[in-house]
């Protein structure tokens, strides 16, 4: 895709190719600066918001099975590390883990995440790796043959859920390469009634509406965008075909935004496509898991079935 100006960073050339499209989208990973990563934390804490409540139910209910899972003396890696919240879990419940490495794009958030874990966990061995873990990136070796110990994942929140079908079989297909001879626990948030899923992105307080708004004012703030601040809207619906939450930045009237001197030109009603949040069924997903080379193990969801951890063995 060609546009007509120099971009200056990843994110005004990202945006400037999403809204040449025809179809207009842009990546969610755009929602976490500092005033997004904190709306998020705001979501996960909205009665209507139930993923990371149902998870950390999971976890506090089951680790001691899922640490099992892991055995002795594992090399624990977490996917996209964020607050360093629910891996506690299963620190307290594995046997002499040999190393914990936590991936995450945001340098600065990760060390000070793992600053504080230390804290706590004075004599883990923890390794961050500051990277984009759906891109190649190194890991520290692996464990020794003769250690004992296996290369474990973590991947929670259902954050696999913001992959196209064939960015998470991507995913997937790395991840069972990385750690084979072991395997990896991953959260999914699990197909339900469309009424639920429409009230946990479109909570009463209006937070969500607020995180995706932001993308825009991030746009202003970093890009100088130029649009007006009530021009657009937050929709959010459940696409049932497709078993994924859209999120979307709709346009109340015909207008331009501005960026970078380039006016795109929005009809009223026509969107911004800013995040799809994809929902599976156990069976579904192990079948897609194992399309990727794993062998689906133990499962654990809450009782309404809202939520599944899985564990996903990783032959060597
Ligand atoms: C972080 C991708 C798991 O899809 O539910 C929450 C992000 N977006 N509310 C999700 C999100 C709107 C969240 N994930």
């Amino acid at each position: 895709m060609n546009y007509p100006v120099r971009a200056r960073t990843s994110f005004a050339a990202d945006l400037h190719a999403g809204l040449a499209l025809t179809r207009r989208s842009v990546s969610p990973k755009y929602f976490y600066d500092d005033i997004g990563s904190r709306l998020f934390e705001q979501i996960c804490e909205l009665p209507e918001y139930y993923p990371t409540r149902s998870e950390l139910g999971l976890l506090r209910a089951h680790a001691a099975e899922m640490a099992e899972c892991m055995g002795p003396r594992a090399q624990l890696i977490e996917y996209g590390a964020g607050a360093l919240r629910k891996v506690r879990f299963l620190l307290d419940r594995l046997e002499s883990p040999q190393a914990f490495v936590p991936l995450d794009i945001s340098g600065a958030h990760l060390l000070a995440a793992c600053d504080e874990l230390q804290q706590d966990y004075p004599a883990l061995c923890i390794a961050p790796v500051v990277a984009d873990f759906t891109q190649p990136h190194d890991l520290p070796p692996r464990p020794a043959p003769g250690s004992g110990g296996r290369r474990v994942g973590f991947f929670p929140g259902s954050s696999i859920g913001n992959f196209t079908p064939e960015e998470a079989q991507d995913f997937l297909r790395m991840a069972a390469q990385e750690l084979r001879g072991g395997g990896l626990l991953i959260g999914i948030d699990l197909i339900k009634d469309p009424a639920v899923l429409h009230a946990a992105y479109n909570d009463a307080a209006g937070v969500t509406a607020a995180f995706n708004l932001n993308l825009l004012e991030r746009a202003r703030r970093e890009l100088g965008a130029e649009f007006d601040a009530d021009g657009f809207f937050h929709s959010a619906f459940y696409n049932a075909p497709l078993q994924r939450i859209e999120m979307h930045l709709m346009s109340r009237r015909r207008q331009a935004l501005l960026l970078d001197g380039v006016p795109y030109q929005f009809d009223a009603g026509q969107t911004l496509h800013t995040e799809n949040s994809y929902k599976y069924s156990v069976a579904g997903f192990q079948a897609q898991a194992a399309r990727a080379g794993f062998r689906p193990g133990p499962v654990w969801t809450d009782e309404r079935e809202w939520f599944g951890l899985l564990w996903l063995q990783s032959p060597p």
